[in-house]
């Protein structure tokens, strides 16, 4: 593999991508990073505040201005792409800004790739394979069908359909990876693990879905970043990985791991009206990452990873709380 000297790192102001830029000027202090973000509601520039200058250059401005793009991407040896509309609760809300940001916008930074012979890494999701039932003894891999269930997902899926046509047709040096779900600092209040602790510290009710049997295959974002260091610098171009960590749980656990961790007990949560289409099961295979590559997760206790991210917002409520009441607010009007 090479170690690129320049890259762009699109949504570097969100949850993963921020923690990628952080995890790239701690590990790899030789690779320059440019941040394009278009500080959405889930964009915060602080979330690069304190990196050195002359790593770390923040560009505001949208994945889907080509003019833009022209200006930057030259001089750049990689685009690594997470710039996303990325909740499912807004997408059935309101589908329009996922088409835009996620379909026509991955577009846009293929075209720039294209033009300008850039590598281009493509970051997307395990919820493109669609869902598993509880008790499917398989796990998604590179071969799983393409199903998805949300708006949110579906885009997503069409992104990668369009990363991989512009591989095989164009010849565009491209690699995707498909992670299941992060967690750990700076993920927006609206998911599901920083939503109840924050709810908790309010003083107010934790909100279960459904009958919380759901399950989510748990990563901490720091080896999601990890992961996508090694794809960049040693996969193999056109190539597809999966990135999972065994983190499999149900929601209801994970909950009462937050409550136990908060001295709450174990019933002090509401029960709430269930996502449309709700998703039942992910989870993830990452043999061909862990075989080819060599990649090994770090973050394998998720008690303990659960126990620093509540302790991370119990710091950083200046980060969340101007976030919190309108989050909420969406979510009363949505019932849950
Ligand atoms: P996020 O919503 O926290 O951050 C998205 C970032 O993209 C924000 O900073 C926002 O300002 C920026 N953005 C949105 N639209 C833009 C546009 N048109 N132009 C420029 N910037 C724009 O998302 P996240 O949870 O950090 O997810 C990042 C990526 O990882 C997404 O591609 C998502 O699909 C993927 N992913 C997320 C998870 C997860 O568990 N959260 C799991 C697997 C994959
Ligand atoms: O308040 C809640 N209560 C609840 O029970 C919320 C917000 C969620 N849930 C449930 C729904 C899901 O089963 O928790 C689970 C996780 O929900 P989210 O945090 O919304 O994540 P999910 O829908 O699984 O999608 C996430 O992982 C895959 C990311 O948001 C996506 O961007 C990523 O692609």
């Amino acid at each position: 593999g090479c170690v690129p000297s320049n890259i762009i790192v699109t949504g570097g102001c969100g949850f993963i991508g921020s923690n990628f830029v952080h995890y790239v000027a701690e590990n790899h202090p030789e690779t320059h990073v440019t941040v394009l973000d278009a500080l959405t509601y889930a964009g915060n520039v602080d979330n690069i505040a304190g990196l050195p200058d002359n790593q770390v250059e923040f560009i505001q401005g949208d994945i889907r201005d080509g003019e833009l793009l022209d200006r930057i991407v030259p001089g750049h040896d990689a685009i690594v792409h997470y710039a996303a509309e990325s909740h499912n609760d807004n997408s059935i809300a309101d589908p329009e800004p996922f088409v835009r940001t996620n379909v026509e916008g991955t577009f846009r930074l293929l075209e720039a790739a294209r033009k300008y012979d850039v590598r281009y890494h493509h970051i997307s999701t395990d919820e493109v394979y669609g869902d598993l039932a509880l008790d499917d003894p398989r796990k998604f891999t590179e071969r799983s069908p393409y199903r998805p269930s949300s708006p949110y997902s579906s885009t997503k899926a069409s992104s990668d359909l369009l990363v991989r046509a512009w591989h095989r047709t164009f010849g565009v040096r491209t690699t995707i990876s498909n992670c299941s779900n992060n967690y750990g600092p700076y993920q927006h209040v609206e998911k599901f693990i920083p939503r109840q602790i924050t709810n908790i510290l309010d003083g107010a009710r934790p909100k279960l879905y459904g009958n919380g049997r759901d399950v989510r295959d748990w990563i901490h974002a720091e080896d999601h970043s990890s992961a996508v260091w090694t794809i960049l610098t040693k996969g193999r171009i056109g190539e597809t990985y999966l990135i999972g960590a065994n983190g499999e749980r149900d929601n209801i656990t994970v909950l009462r791991d937050i409550l136990r961790v908060m001295g709450k007990d174990a019933d002090d949560f509401d029960r709430v009206g269930d996502r449309p289409g709700h998703d039942r099961r992910y989870a993830i295979d990452s043999t061909k990452l862990r075989t080819e590559l060599g990649w090994r997760p770090e973050h394998t206790d998720f008690e303990a990873g659960i126990r620093q991210t509540v302790a991370w917002y119990i710091e950083n409520e200046s980060w969340w709380r101007p976030a919190k009441a309108s989050t909420e607010a969406r979510y009363r009007e949505q019932g849950r």
